[in-house]
């Protein structure tokens, strides 16, 4: 029985396997955050020769990248990359996530939206039928925290601030738990059209393109 770090280990691996035939010389990745990212850094390291560098979602991924020679760049010097390399809180049949567990939703849905194709890294324990069982982040501008909680009540959820925790946007998060998501595309754009919203930890209106889940019985890759 593999543990859940054994499965982490073996789709980062299978992550760096993907992207490695396809990178030149010029080649930039976006890379996200968490900790199935962070062995994914991990295994990418020895490879840093074959790519120019990175863009990341979070002072957390840069700080692991450049300890290990990975160049990380700017965004605003970045016209496009091939792959956004990330994981998920959730993901489900249509490859719409929650994301945002680790904080750095808003970095990741920026990153994610420049690059070409969004690879999703989970093990198997990620894979939902509905999204929702984990609680919504939702990154606020913090003098908009409390209109916004009673904005997300009215949708049906259950708003609790994470305490002692800013965003690398030097923004609070709410963690929404109660929603039932059932059409994740339009809960994302009604969220995301509440005043003092930065940015909501749906991933559907802009879902993964590839899912690499890891499971006892190997690697899958659904696209
Ligand atoms: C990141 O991956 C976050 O959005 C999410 O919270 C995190 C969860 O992944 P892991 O379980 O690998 O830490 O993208």
């Amino acid at each position: 029985m593999l543990t859940q770090n054994e499965l982490k280990q073996n789709v980062a691996q299978a992550a760096v396997e993907y992207v490695l035939p396809f990178l030149t010389p010029d080649t930039i990745l976006g890379v996200g955050t968490g900790s199935t990212v962070d062995i994914f850094i991990d295994c990418l390291g020895p490879h840093r020769s074959r790519f120019r560098g990175a863009v990341s979602s979070s002072e957390r991924s840069s700080a692991r990248m450049a300890a290990l020679g990975i160049q990380v760049f700017d965004l605003n010097d970045v016209q496009g990359m091939p792959f956004y390399i990330d994981g998920a809180d959730e993901i489900d049949h249509g490859f719409s996530m929650i994301k945002g567990g680790g904080g750095a939703l808003t970095r990741e849905k920026i990153v994610a939206s420049v690059a070409d194709q969004f690879v999703c890294i989970v093990d198997e324990s990620k894979r939902v039928d509905c999204l929702g069982t984990f609680p919504l982040p939702v990154e606020v501008i913090p003098m908009a925290r409390e209109s916004v909680s009673r904005q997300l009540a009215q949708l049906g959820g259950k708003p609790a601030l994470r305490t002692d925790f800013v965003t690398d946007n030097d923004c609070q998060i709410l963690n929404v738990s109660g929603l039932a998501i059932s059409d994740p595309s339009q809960m994302e754009a009604r969220i995301n059209n509440i005043p003092g919203v930065v940015s909501c930890g749906l991933f559907a209106i802009a879902g993964a393109d590839v899912v690499l889940v890891s499971t006892q019985d190997g690697v899958l890759r659904m696209e």
